[in-house]
């Protein structure tokens, strides 16, 4: 292990991968959700040469899948040279190590991938701390989990292993590690809430955008605020910090909008947590633009996951607007989308971010609910 960072072992890089989704009969679609991972590892510049699914009432506890598949994988992964495996969903330590085992592949769970881009699209400091914590608190039960292995067996990897001291030792580093990027991100949460504060204060009306991945949130800034700088990209996760842009109504008067990390199924706990400062960007918005991609095979079901992390969020309650966006591309399907979103006694306005339409609509919505907000209140001014 020649190039090791934070216990990813860059020297082994998998070329090509086999995909795994377990059908535990939930409401989530396990074929919607492996599509998804196939994209994801797209976004890694990884291939996908096989799909697998699994019917099961639970997960194994010790190889999630079953042992009976992992060995069929393992034939086929030697005829077609995959080298990775990746279980789309979330495995324990002791899972994952033994499925590495058994099938002689490098073994990831989804939240390792979702992290791996996370980690290649972190671009300020901020947003690199953040995906650094969530990375060592992804790490830390798996070195516990080596520790006591090695503590059993009394000795170390190899012929020369590092012996459990020295994992003691490395987990002690990364808790420092963990300690210290947390208080620098608490530093950021504190100068974030005075900003907040500064602007409840001056009556500034804050909007958040939220929404899946991808659904079109930053062209929908960038078009709106008219700043061509905005990184749009059609790509997973290219926004992973908090962009702000200050937007005028014609008649007078304006608004905070932010754009920030879009959500997916089973985003990694981790990830929400240490991501928290910029989501609490969220949190304390005034309303939210929940942006739903219209041309999507299952809007619906995205409307559902963004719901579920609002909850996570605590910011399920907060008044919200859903914009259909891609309009351009879903002409005829949005009409069911919005009956379906109207009957979950959804606000909904239509758009297209590139072109702009619907945005008259869309900013009309957005001033009724300042003054929803603001009766009684002064008018709004003084937007920083
Ligand atoms: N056809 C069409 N494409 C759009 C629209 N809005 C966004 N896109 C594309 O969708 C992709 C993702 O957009 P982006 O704003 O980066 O999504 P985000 O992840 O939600 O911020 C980009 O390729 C955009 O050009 C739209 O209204 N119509
Ligand atoms: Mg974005």
């Amino acid at each position: 292990m020649s190039r090791q960072k934070r216990g990813i072992d860059l020297s082994i890089k998998p070329k090509k991968a086999i995909v795994c989704g377990v059908d535990f009969g939930a409401a989530d679609d396990t074929e919607v959700s492996l599509d998804e991972l196939v994209m994801l590892l797209e976004n890694l510049n990884i291939p996908t040469v096989a799909r697998v699914t699994q019917k099961r009432n639970t997960p194994d506890p010790s190889t999630f899948i079953g042992s009976g598949k992992a060995e069929e994988i393992k034939d086929f992964a030697l005829k077609s040279e995959a080298t990775l495996l990746v279980i789309d969903d979330f495995l324990n330590p002791t899972q994952k190590s033994n499925l590495q085992k058994l099938t002689a592949m490098t073994v990831w769970d989804r939240s390792f991938v979702i992290m791996k881009i996370f980690e290649s699209r972190a671009h300020t400091s901020e947003a690199k701390l953040q995906v650094e914590l969530a990375q060592y608190r992804y790490e830390i039960p798996s070195l516990k989990g080596l520790g006591h292995q090695m503590s059993r067996t009394g000795g170390g990897i190899g012929t020369r292993g590092p012996g459990e001291t020295e994992f003691e030792r490395h987990r002690r580093k990364i808790e420092r590690r963990i300690k210290s990027i947390t208080l620098r991100l608490d530093e950021v949460k504190k100068r974030r809430r005075d900003r907040r504060d500064r602007r409840k204060k001056n009556r500034v009306f804050t909007v958040a955008l939220v929404g899946y991945t991808n659904s079109g949130k930053s062209t929908l800034l960038r078009s709106l605020s008219k700043d061509f700088g905005i990184l749009v990209a059609n790509q997973l996760f290219s926004t992973l910090d908090t962009v702000v842009r200050k937007i005028s109504f014609r008649e007078g008067g304006s608004f905070l909008l932010s754009d920030t990390v879009g959500f997916i199924r089973k985003l990694p706990p981790e990830l929400v947590a240490a991501f928290r400062a910029t989501l609490e960007e969220v949190s304390s918005a005034n309303l939210l633009l929940l942006v739903i991609d219209s041309s999507d095979k299952d809007p619906i079901g995205h409307m559902e996951i963004v719901l579920k992390t609002l909850i996570e969020l605590e910011a399920e309650d907060l008044p919200r607007i859903v914009v259909l966006n891609k309009i351009d591309k879903a002409r005829s399907e949005t009409d069911f989308i919005a009956m379906e979103l109207r009957a979950m006694d959804e606000e909904i306005v239509r758009v297209c971010a590139l072109t702009g339409e619907g945005f008259e609509e869309l900013l009309a919505t957005i001033e009724k609910h300042t003054f929803k907000n603001s009766q009684d209140k002064p008018a709004i001014s003084n937007v920083e």
